[in-house]
């Protein structure tokens, strides 16, 4: 249910169609990011969507994460997708029998893959417990955020400077991110491979908007390669060909810990270890990934940063530790004509690259859930000005097409799914 077209639309009218949103995507126990393309529970989506939730139904996000970490791992990691084994195998791919976690040790309970997303759960806990606290949650919570943490910080460490590698695109949460061209281009493409399967999302999605047959065949060859060493950590560097330290990841890594220690507080946990890990991190960040005045996605295999200035550059703006030259440049490039916080929120990719390409999905449209990081971001760094423009933006283009998965970075029109479970959630946020 999109809200009436025309910038006339009333606050209250917004919030009511965001709220409509969140509820029609409300299955069991747990919410899916849109009921087109993805009917299953997704991991940061369901951080972003309990942000929203807190607002409007506190005791459906604190059962939507309870639903998420309830497939957490042995070893703490959080799988990118839980499955709904009340659907079809052939309504999402690749499903669970591409991923065979049933057949994985370290799985404790769901239908899930094998990977990560980045671990944005705990800034959505505060913002519960701050609106409508429940302690037994929490503490429950709190043990399965922190085994995340550890997972990620030390089973991750693959480059060794203290940062989280990602195994997979799909793990960054913006898969076709220009950010990854560059390892992915010493990857073969197994087009023959892939006619052993059937993609999905093009034929429900408009295919110009999405990654292509090339970049699939790729996600397909990382994955299985990753799902055939069991899933296991260790010796990665060796055998896997895809290991990115990711600056958007390893932000909201080092922003968990902040969000974790204000956590530990309130359940009588020292915080002390969540702040010098998260201090860790910033540290990491700017000195391994930080370079002319945005942060890079680096291959850990090679070393090299990924020329390519992408929004996961920007996202570091959330770290309350960032020094403050570094956060004066984010914040002159997140204003440049690069990305110009204007009347239009920050696209996903530099607006002067050549190959910007304003509906290939994280290739340039613009996200509402990256946006609000570097809303956040912007408050958090005494940056109101800024603040206020971006977050206007991101409201004017929600009020005029509704709440879309992403928007056309020219014009503001929405596209992808019209009723996509995050933008309505945050938009609640942004409207509170
Ligand atoms: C793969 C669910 C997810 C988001 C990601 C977005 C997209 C999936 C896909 O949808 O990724 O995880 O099939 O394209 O890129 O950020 O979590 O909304």
């Amino acid at each position: 249910p999109a809200p009436e077209a025309g910038a006339a639309i009333s606050d209250d009218a917004l919030w009511k169609g965001a709220a409509a949103v969140l509820d029609a995507n409300w299955e069991r126990d747990h919410t899916v990011p849109s009921r087109t393309l993805y009917p299953h529970h997704w991991n940061w989506d369901a951080g972003f969507i309990a942000v929203g939730l807190a607002h409007h139904d506190p005791a459906r996000a604190w059962a939507d994460l309870h639903s998420l970490f309830s497939a957490q791992w042995i070893d703490g990691r959080v799988p990118h997708i839980v499955f709904d084994p009340d659907v079809s195998e052939r309504d999402y791919f690749p499903g669970p029998a591409f991923w065979d976690s049933a057949a994985m040790p370290g799985r404790l309970a769901g239908l899930t893959t094998g990977i990560v997303q980045p671990p944005v759960h705990a800034l959505a806990v505060v913002e519960m417990w701050r609106r409508s606290p429940d302690e037994v949650e929490l503490r429950w919570l709190y043990e399965r955020l922190a085994h995340q943490q550890r997972y990620l910080l030390e089973r991750r460490n693959v480059g060794g400077a203290g940062l989280a590698s990602i195994v997979h695109p799909w793990e960054s949460g913006l898969d076709n991110s220009p950010s990854w061209d560059a390892v992915l281009g010493a990857i073969p493409v197994d087009l023959e491979m892939m006619r052993k399967y059937r993609r999905r999302d093009n034929r429900v999605a408009n295919s110009d908007h999405r990654p292509t047959d090339a970049d699939y065949a790729r996600y397909i060859a990382i994955a299985a390669n990753y799902r055939d060493g069991g899933y296991l950590d260790a010796g990665l560097i060796d055998r896997h060909l895809f290991l990115v330290e990711c600056p958007g990841f390893n932000a909201i890594l080092g922003a968990a810990e902040h969000a974790l220690a204000e956590l530990a507080e309130v359940v009588g946990a020292d915080p002390a270890p969540h702040r010098e890990r998260a201090s860790k991190i910033t540290r990491a960040l700017v000195d391994t990934l930080y370079a002319d005045g945005s942060f890079r996605s680096r291959d850990v295999r090679t070393g090299e940063l990924s020329p390519a200035l992408c929004v996961n550059g920007l996202i570091p703006l959330v770290l309350p530790d960032l020094p403050a030259d570094v956060v004066d440049s984010l914040v002159a490039t997140a204003t440049s004509e690069r990305f110009g916080i204007g009347p239009l929120p920050v696209p996903s990719y530099d607006r002067t690259a050549p190959d910007f390409d304003r509906l290939r999905y994280w290739r340039g449209p613009i996200w509402i859930n990256v946006n609000w990081l570097l809303w956040r971001g912007l408050r958090t760094h005494g940056r109101a000005q800024e603040a206020a423009v971006l977050r206007e933006s991101m409201l004017s283009l929600v009020r005029r097409g509704g709440y879309h998965e992403y928007f056309d970075p020219v014009t503001g029109d929405g596209i992808g799914s019209a009723a996509f479970s995050w933008t309505a959630a945050l938009t609640m946020d942004l409207l509170t």
